[in-house]
């Protein structure tokens, strides 16, 4: 006999910390800052799973509290520094980083202060480091030149670093891939997610590495990671000065984590690639209209790059596909909206008639 299912409610989603303690640098001391991030849906694409004849599922992170993956390592960073005494946190970011941060930082009443690169940060991600009560830093440059003052204010001021070259980040951003695995019940094939800084690749294959290690998964997927081609060092092989994409998260010309990057590419035998503005941004309307999953523009690239391989005929047939997208639309509708001529397609008395033939309906 089967046994009874727990009643509903009995068991919410605790938070990557709870849910995942053990592998996790964390103790029974340690203060658990937590908004409940991760849980995060794993959504199977129709078209990317008939497109690729295998199995495509997204792995939404613009479910998280905060709207993007950065949360699973703000959870595990801010807890950390809180532990050890930290009063003050700072980050470089694109925009998500300091959107995560903030809010962390204001529920374990943390001083937080972000340094963001002068223009293209999108607003609403402004708009929650303003909610959570930072104090925001323009910095005349971008963000590779952000990170190195961060870094600066770190190592002479009181202040705790936790942009992802604090490593209990990706050590948080690593549940990601457990939870991959715990509900498909086995490693995919492949996964392919964007790279910016290159915390996030490193953070996958920790965690899916952790897992084969511990005999929780069979085998470890191929990672494919895509930068943006106005901002692809890692595929250049050298330093981008002045990087430029409409995927302004990604938008990082010397990524704090290139060599673990390169070595989850490699140990995995997988690759790292640049899709165009033109391919993300086509992506990010087919997310949205195919698949009802609405993500900012750095959070298609994984997508974008596999179409481009499907098209390329580097995708074999039958494979278990993941790709996370990383952050969500709402984010950014700005870039979502430009181009757009009208949102409004019609302008219309208040009338039936009127509006079922504008609708095309009558
Ligand atoms: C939506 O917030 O670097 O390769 O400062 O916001 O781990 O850097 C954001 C990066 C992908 C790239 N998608 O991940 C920041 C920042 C979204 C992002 C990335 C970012 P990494």
């Amino acid at each position: 006999m089967a046994a009874p299912e727990p009643p509903r409610g009995a068991r919410p989603w605790r938070g990557v910390i709870e849910e995942y303690r053990s592998w996790l640098p964390v103790d029974a001391d340690t203060p658990v800052v937590s908004l409940g991030e991760g849980g995060t849906p794993l959504v199977r694409s129709a078209w990317l799973s008939e497109l690729t004849r295998g199995e495509v599922h997204l792995k939404v992170e613009g479910d998280n509290p905060t709207g993007s993956f950065k949360d699973r390592g703000m959870t595990a960073a801010i807890s950390v520094a809180v532990a050890e005494g930290a009063k003050a946190v700072v980050c470089a970011s694109t925009g998500n980083t300091s959107a995560s941060m903030t809010a962390y930082a204001a529920r374990a009443g943390l001083t937080p202060i972000v340094l963001v690169p002068h223009g293209r940060i999108a607003a609403g991600k402004m708009a929650q480091a303003v909610m959570h009560g930072a104090e925001v830093i323009q910095v005349r440059g971008g963000f590779d030149e952000c990170l190195q003052i961060s870094r600066g204010l770190a190592d002479s001021y009181p202040v705790a670093l936790v942009n992802s070259v604090n490593p209990v980040r990706l050590q948080g951003q690593k549940t990601a891939a457990f939870e991959i695995v715990d509900v498909l019940g086995a490693a995919p094939d492949l996964h392919l997610l964007p790279v910016g800084n290159a915390g996030n690749i490193s953070a996958y294959w920790i965690g899916f590495r952790e897992y084969a290690e511990a005999g929780l998964a069979a085998s470890t997927p191929r990672l494919w990671g895509f930068q943006a081609a106005g901002a692809a060092p890692i595929v250049r092989g050298e330093p981008v000065p002045d990087p430029d994409t409409v995927a302004t998260a990604i938008r990082i010309g010397n990524p704090a984590s290139w060599r673990l990057a390169e070595a989850a590419r490699d140990e995995s035998g997988g690759r790292i690639d640049a899709v165009t503005d033109e391919q993300i941004l086509t992506a990010q309307r087919e997310l949205g209209s195919r698949d009802g999953v609405f993500v900012e523009p750095a959070s298609a690239a994984g997508v974008a790059g596999l179409v481009a391989a499907v098209q390329a005929g580097e995708v074999d047939p039958g494979l278990t596909i993941t790709i996370t997208v990383t952050g969500h639309g709402l984010k950014d509708t700005e870039t979502a909206l430009r181009g757009v001529d009208s949102i409004v397609d019609s302008v219309i008395d208040a009338d039936v008639e009127a509006a079922a033939e504008v609708a095309g309906l009558a």
